[in-house]
């Protein structure tokens, strides 16, 4: 589909996390920050996934690529220590993170370790928060926040289990840094996309049983892609949104509104 790609985010800095090949998320989302006239920044988790970013982070003109694992010591505050030194100021920072162990993630709740909880709660959740606190002090001219939901926060979702629960933590911290940065003019989402094939995906029990119920159920009869997440999430961080923050923005073809 052709796009109207208005250069409204030029002169914005923007960090994307999350980033693990060309079919994740964030780079829908990197990729609509840079069509729309942003300059950003990319990690990536491990050498492993280097190799898939590098080329990624080349296509983008990225003026950084960086090494995170939000669970090694010192990795999220380095990240932020080369924006300081290479940009002085952030505008846009987005964290499409998340992990569960597969035996966590594919048993119920109820049979959930306490470490399988704490890990995903750690890596999913509470990373998201660390993130804003490192964010907060470049965004110096105002910016936008945001962290990757989906609808199993609010409503349960057979084979979601533990990320039920991690999500709606995810979708709680939002609105409590929303309110606490809006006084600073940084806004903050949770971006709530229908299901697409990713690799992540790939560790939920019958994706692809979702996958169709989706493009059968949503009221366009559609599933959305990594684009028009992007360009939902871009616009979030216009000026046009200027005075929105604290929710959960669907980009999901209207899923979440049927029963
Ligand atoms: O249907 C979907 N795909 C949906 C995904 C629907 C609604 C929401 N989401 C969310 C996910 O829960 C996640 O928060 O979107 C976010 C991005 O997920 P994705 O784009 O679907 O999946 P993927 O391309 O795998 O990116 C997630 C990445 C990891 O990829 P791998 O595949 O290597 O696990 O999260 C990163 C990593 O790049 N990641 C980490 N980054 C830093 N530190 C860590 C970590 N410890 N662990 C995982």
């Amino acid at each position: 589909m052709e796009r109207i790609t208005t250069p409204v985010l030029q002169g914005q800095k923007a960090l994307v996390t999350g980033i693990a090949n060309e079919h994740s998320i964030a780079y829908g989302c990197a990729s609509a920050f840079r069509k729309l006239g942003a300059d950003v920044a990319v990690t990536y988790l491990n050498e492993r996934t280097k190799t898939y970013v590098d080329p990624l982070a080349k296509d983008l003109g990225a003026s950084l690529v960086m090494p995170l694992d939000v669970q090694k010591p010192g990795q999220l505050e380095a990240v932020f220590q080369a924006i300081r030194a290479q940009w002085g100021k952030l505008h846009i920072a987005l964290h499409s993170i998340a992990f569960a162990p597969k035996q966590d993630l594919q048993g119920g709740l109820l049979d959930c370790s306490e470490e399988g909880f704490l890990l995903a709660m750690d890596i999913s959740c509470h990373s998201f928060i660390r993130m804003a606190r490192l964010a907060a002090p470049l965004m110096t001219e105002g910016g936008a926040l945001f962290a990757m939901s989906y609808y199993g926060a609010n409503r349960v979702v057979p084979n979601y289990n533990v990320m039920g629960p991690v999500k709606a933590a995810l979708e709680a911290s939002v609105r409590y840094l929303a309110y606490e940065l809006g006084s600073k003019s940084i806004r903050v989402h949770a971006i709530s996309p229908g299901p697409i094939k990713t690799r992540a995906a790939g560790g939920l029990k019958d994706f692809d049983m979702m996958l169709n119920e989706a493009e059968t159920q949503s009221p366009v009869h559609d599933l959305v892609d990594i684009e028009d997440v992007g360009f939902a999430t871009a616009y979030l961080a216009t000026p046009f949104a200027r005075r929105l923050t604290g929710s959960t923005f669907y980009v999901d073809a209207g899923l979440n509104i049927m029963s």
